[in-house]
């Protein structure tokens, strides 16, 4: 991603500004209404059990083309343009597309979950000097990955946008049942754990998921790379459990604009001093815009939280 010195973060929060940028795509305040739901990925509860031994599973194509290719374009006209990528939030169609994968979704995580926090898009040109993230596990929560009975609190869902293979950075994880466990560090590991290492191409359309104790990360291109990788990736989380980032929302809330641009922010905000990735250059005038609309997110549901409690207080 670009710097953006020099840019009027005025109209970035007006949604025009963001139509302009991909007319294509539609920003309303109830996305998820309309949104088609999809019958499960056929064996996804068989999955459910592999999900618990090896962490990471594969749903190929899960998602059509005319779904994911509007997306896709957005990215790239964001990365095009010099903006941050995770603004491709700012559309309907990225949430309809996680709200579609419902049944699927609720068969790993629990019935009435919750997406969001700590999103990311992706948009690597091809070429040696691209990359994914480095590796690590999602484990920022610690200890509150799994519940007492084993089944994961969130996961992570991650959506190839565009063809991912070995040749443009395709995502790699290590099983679960092939790791030994190093206290939340990625240093360390043994060669039998990188033998059982597993490339994971991934057709546009693809969601993959994973579980808090994954090693993952995201290859690097190369030269034969045909394509750029695009990618998204946020949170799916239980909703009878606490929750682990502000920016979750239901599957029948709204997302008005306003609070895609909080939660985008939070993610510029969360990930600008991340090792993961070096190409994240936030200018201060990016950095000031996060931070007056993750403000005024927080703010927001704080008023919302307030409200709630005084209903069940009367
Ligand atoms: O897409 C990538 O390169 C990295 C994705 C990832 O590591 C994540 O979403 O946690």
């Amino acid at each position: 991603m670009t710097d953006v010195d020099g840019e009027d973060f005025g109209r970035w929060a007006e949604p025009s500004f963001w139509l302009e940028t991909c007319p294509w795509m539609t920003i309303s305040d109830l996305p998820f209404q309309t949104a088609q739901r999809l019958d499960p990925a056929p064996g996804t509860n068989l999955e459910r059990e592999r999900q618990l031994t090896e962490g990471y599973l594969r749903f190929d194509d899960l998602f059509a083309a005319d779904t994911v290719e509007p997306i896709r374009q957005a990215v790239e006209t964001l990365d095009s343009l010099g903006l941050p990528t995770p603004f491709v939030y700012a559309f309907d169609e990225v949430w309809k597309l996680y709200a579609s994968a419902e049944s699927t979704l609720e068969a790993l995580v629990g019935e009435d979950f919750l997406v969001g926090g700590d999103l990311w898009a992706w948009h690597l040109p091809p070429g040696p000097s691209s990359s994914g993230w480095g590796p690590h596990r999602d484990d920022q929560f610690a200890n509150e990955g799994f519940n007492a009975d084993g089944n994961p609190t969130h996961i992570s869902l991650w959506v190839a946008l565009s063809d991912a293979d070995e040749t443009n950075g395709c995502m790699y994880v290590l099983p679960k049942d092939q790791s030994e466990w190093h206290g939340g560090s990625v240093d360390g590991l043994t060669l039998q754990e990188a033998s059982s290492v597993r490339a994971l191409p991934a057709s546009a359309g693809t969601l993959l998921s994973w579980t808090s104790d994954v090693l993952h990360w995201g290859g690097k291109s190369t030269s034969r790379a045909q394509r750029a990788r695009t990618s998204i990736c946020l949170y799916a989380q239980r909703n009878d459990y606490r929750r682990l980032t502000t920016d979750m929302v239901g599957l029948s809330s709204s997302v008005p604009f306003v609070h895609r641009l909080g939660i985008i922010s939070r993610a510029l905000i969360r990930y600008r001093r991340s090792a993961l990735h070096p190409d994240l250059v936030a200018s201060d005038g990016l950095l000031a815009f996060a931070t007056e609309h993750e403000q005024r997110f927080q703010k927001w549901l704080a008023v919302m939280h307030a409200v709630a409690n005084a209903g069940t207080d009367a």
